[in-house]
């Protein structure tokens, strides 16, 4: 079995523990890889490090930078299906969604790159004679990245390319869960020349190493994906660092009676049971107009009845294996819930007997938004129906719940359409398109608990990782006050 190090200053390193943890395939439940079990010892390691590098790493110009980012988009095209095959094998989401999650990396290393030309601040008028005033953005410091399994390579690369090509130097905590996909993605900022200490690499458990990063107060910044509970928990203990959080939601599709049933199918497949319904923006709630709620059910479960589940690598398999055991009992725990709160289980509800973490695609009928099974996100293959009378109770019901990601409308009225989109409590709409299938150059975030407002990607994700600082240039060679004062 392959034991794999940190990276610290450079130099792949063994922890101060002696410990280790295995990260398993979940389509056959082998390991695949022993990893450092680090502790406090080595994120101090690693922030000194990133802390020595900052100084080098900010003073090389942007456009340089940006040089590098390029050169990392090019090498993860060279070595997109090696990777999407080992995102398969470490997490098992189906192949081609894999091939996704790199090319996602690959979009928004490029993009950033070219930010590395622009990282605009703006000019502004003085109120004072011969002053000259502007913004300019300026890197935080030590940025501590704490990431999610579910998107092993896009996720560190959403947030690894803004850190970057702002100047901060970083030290990044991935999910046990997905180590190996984070060992080789920093392998490659590493051939691409990121220089020793820039980028840091500590694994081991949230409790262990996740904790002591976000204390740490040389840390200036910590941006997190991941659970509710833990990014609140990161929030009082991190302090006055920047913190940006992205936690997850429970995201509403409504299928209106003018909708065409068919594209909508497609879109509650493609957004309720693709990566196993573990997405942050799965379309875990179907508000389907009680007209046509009979016929879009029928629809539905002629198509789940299709879908083939197995291993992520098989090109057929549409639906692989949960993450780890944990994500099967949390999943069946909803489904006996589901039962006991009076929805109709229409189809799956069980874990399949074979080896590995795989669950049957899950649908749920004649849901109401007081039931939990809507309330809460279960990360798993299960989609409830709830039937609504018209548009207004639609939009109540999809703003009924603590999150607000992602969210989107199954309509043929333009009007309808447009009053979704100002009326839906999320920060993203999508009309007649599932909920999921965010692009690079927009902004990624919601409202509610789903965060604390940042945004990741586009323009707005790099002010998570910069500071703005204002600047006065006096060229009156006298002394002058503002506001007015004589
Ligand atoms: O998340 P955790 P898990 C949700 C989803 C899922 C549930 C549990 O509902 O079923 O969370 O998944 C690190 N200090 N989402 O257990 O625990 C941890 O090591 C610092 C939604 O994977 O939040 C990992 O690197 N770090 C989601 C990361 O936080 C800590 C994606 C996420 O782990 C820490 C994933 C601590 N105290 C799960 N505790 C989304 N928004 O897409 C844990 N970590």
């Amino acid at each position: 079995m392959p034991v794999y190090g940190n990276l610290i200053g450079g130099k792949w390193v063994k922890p101060a523990s002696g410990r280790t943890f295995e990260s398993l395939d979940p389509a056959t439940g082998r390991p695949i890889g022993t990893f450092q079990s680090s502790t406090e010892k080595d994120i101090k390691k690693a922030v000194s490090a990133a802390r020595k590098a900052f100084p080098g790493w900010k003073a090389v110009p942007a456009p340089e930078r940006g040089q590098m980012l390029f050169r990392i988009a090019e090498l993860l095209r060279k070595d997109k299906e090696g990777l999407a095959s080992l995102e398969t094998r470490e997490m098992g989401k189906a192949i081609n969604e894999a091939r996704g999650d790199v090319q996602e990396a690959i979009d928004i290393a490029e993009y950033m790159a070219a930010e590395g030309r622009r990282l605009l601040g703006h000019t502004t008028p003085s109120e004072l004679p011969d002053r000259f005033c502007a913004t300019i953005k300026q890197p935080v410091g030590v940025f501590g990245l704490i990431t999610p399994w579910n998107f092993p390579i896009a996720i560190p690369a959403w947030k690894l390319m803004p850190a970057l090509i702002a100047g901060n130097t970083i030290v990044f905590k991935p999910s046990s869960d997905s180590p190996l996909c984070a060992i080789e993605f920093v392998k490659i900022l590493e051939k691409a020349g990121i220089p020793p200490g820039v980028v840091n690499l500590v694994t081991g458990s949230g409790r262990d190493a996740g904790g002591p990063l976000v204390k740490h107060k040389d840390v200036g910044g910590i941006s997190f994906t991941g659970s509710m509970e833990t990014g609140i928990w990161i929030t009082q203990n991190a302090g006055l660092k920047k913190v940006g959080l992205e936690l997850g939601g429970k995201n509403p599709i409504i299928v209106m009676d003018d909708a065409d049933l068919d594209l909508a199918v497609d879109g509650v497949l493609w957004g309720g049971y693709a990566t196993t319904g573990q997405r942050c923006t799965a379309a875990s709630r179907v508000i389907v107009h009680e007209k046509v709620l009979k016929a879009f059910e029928r629809k539905l479960l002629a198509r789940i009845g299709k879908l083939k589940v197995g291993n992520g690598m098989d090109p057929k398999t549409d639906v692989g294996p949960l993450v780890n055991k944990a994500a099967v009992d949390k999943t069946e725990s909803y489904v006996k819930l589901g039962k006991d709160e009076g929805a109709r289980l229409c189809c799956g509800g069980k874990r399949i007997a074979r080896k590995g973490f795989f669950f049957q695609p899950t649908l749920f009928t004649n849901c109401s938004m007081d039931m939990k099974i809507c309330q809460e996100e279960i990360f798993g293959p299960i989609v409830s129906l709830i039937p609504v009378k018209g548009f207004s109770q639609a939009i109540d019901a999809a703003n009924s719940v603590d999150y607000g990601l992602s969210s989107a409308i199954y309509t043929s009225s333009m009007k309808r359409a447009f009053r979704a989109i100002e009326l839906m409590d999320a920060g993203i709409t999508y009309v007649n398109s599932s909920t999921i299938g965010a692009e690079v150059h927009l902004p990624f975030g919601g409202t509610k608990a789903t965060g604390n407002g940042t945004r990741e990607a586009g323009i707005e994700g790099l002010n998570e990782f910069t500071e703005t600082k204002a600047v006065y240039i006096d060229y009156s060679g006298r002394l002058q006050k503002a506001q007015k004062i004589k």
